[in-house]
């Protein structure tokens, strides 16, 4: 939408008559699933948290610290560089509010880190978010394609972010939670993960609808940077994954769980997977923290209550009515 041009008359958005019923469908669900985390009771975690090595305690700080980059990066930076090219004025009513989302995402962690740590360890954690070459390589590289790529690679991007690059971090609670260790710091992550599910699975959309109108060629071209960017992506997450996960033994699970969430970004941008890995091969622990609850955190599912990898297929609006 460009309202800019002073000729023009200012266009009042009108919720009435949609040129997309996704967007209208996005932002019901979006609206819906409205959370804070001032709502969590996290010190409830306290006597879960001191039982834990100091081993656990640095993996689970640079995991929080690592995410608190990427969901900075998300609402600063995404937004704003996706926002250049919406179709519909809704669907840039559908930005604002998974921008504030991004944020309040990102505040989330803060309040993890005033609850299990101390100002001395929260600074520590910060400064290796700020200066770690892996979580900086993440967040540099998005960053630099939102900056230079083209309209339909800062989607990519965006989706490969949103469905990928969060996992090797979520991990950590989701697999505590299997544990019945530290529920609420995990509802946190569960609620992030329903909405970092939303968020891949509209702007995939989006991405597809222009995909599809690019000839052959281009589509190839394009499909053939989403596999590479993906691919180095991947390299650079079993890296970190090493980094912090090594000391405590899960780094091989962890890997799993990677490539299985690399496939779903690749389904939320109309691609078959690249790994071989399915939800089968993904830890049933850690399977279990992200069902458990009632809340629906795969829109792709027909199931229900559940996070599988739904059948590879392009979307359609039906994939959308049944969120209702
Ligand atoms: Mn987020
Ligand atoms: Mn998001």
């Amino acid at each position: 939408m460009n309202q800019k041009q002073s000729q023009q008359p200012y266009i009042a958005i009108n919720w009435n008559q949609m040129e997309d019923m996704i967007d209208k469908l996005t932002w019901e669900k979006l609206t819906e699933q409205f959370w804070l985390d001032t709502r969590i009771p996290l010190s409830n975690d306290l006597d879960d948290w001191r039982t834990f090595s100091k081993e656990e305690k640095d993996m689970f700080g640079k995991v929080f610290g690592g995410l608190t980059l990427l969901d900075t990066l998300q609402s600063e930076d995404a937004i704003e560089r996706l926002r250049q090219s919406v179709r519909t004025q809704h669907e840039e009513a559908v930005l604002n509010n998974i921008q504030f989302m991004e944020s309040v995402h990102a505040k989330s962690y803060s309040s993890i880190f005033s609850t299990l740590n101390t100002k001395t360890e929260i600074d520590d954690i910060f400064k290796w978010a700020n200066s770690n070459e892996v979580i900086q390589f993440k967040a540099l590289r998005i960053n630099d394609i939102y900056k230079n790529g083209t309209d339909l690679e800062a989607k990519a991007a965006s989706v490969i972010l949103e469905s990928f690059l969060f996992y090797s971090g979520f991990f950590a609670p989701l697999y505590y939670l299997g544990n019945n260790k530290i529920p609420n710091v995990a509802e946190i992550i569960k609620l992030i993960v329903r909405d970092e599910s939303v968020h891949g699975t509209y702007i995939g959309y989006k991405f597809q609808i222009e995909f599809n109108q690019l000839d052959e060629k281009e589509q190839e071209k394009l499909k053939n940077w989403v596999f590479q960017t993906l691919y180095e992506f991947y390299q650079n997450e079993v890296k970190f994954t090493q980094e912090v996960y090594d000391p405590i033994g899960l780094t091989e699970k962890v890997k799993t769980f990677i490539r299985y969430n690399a496939n779903k970004a690749l389904q939320n941008l109309g691609f078959d997977p690249l790994f071989p890995d399915t939800a089968d091969d993904v830890d049933p622990i850690v399977m279990n923290g992200i069902s458990t609850g009632s809340s629906n955190h795969d829109f792709f599912s027909q199931v229900g209550n559940s996070y599988l990898l739904g059948q590879v297929e392009a979307m359609a609006d039906d994939d959308y009515t049944n969120w209702l």
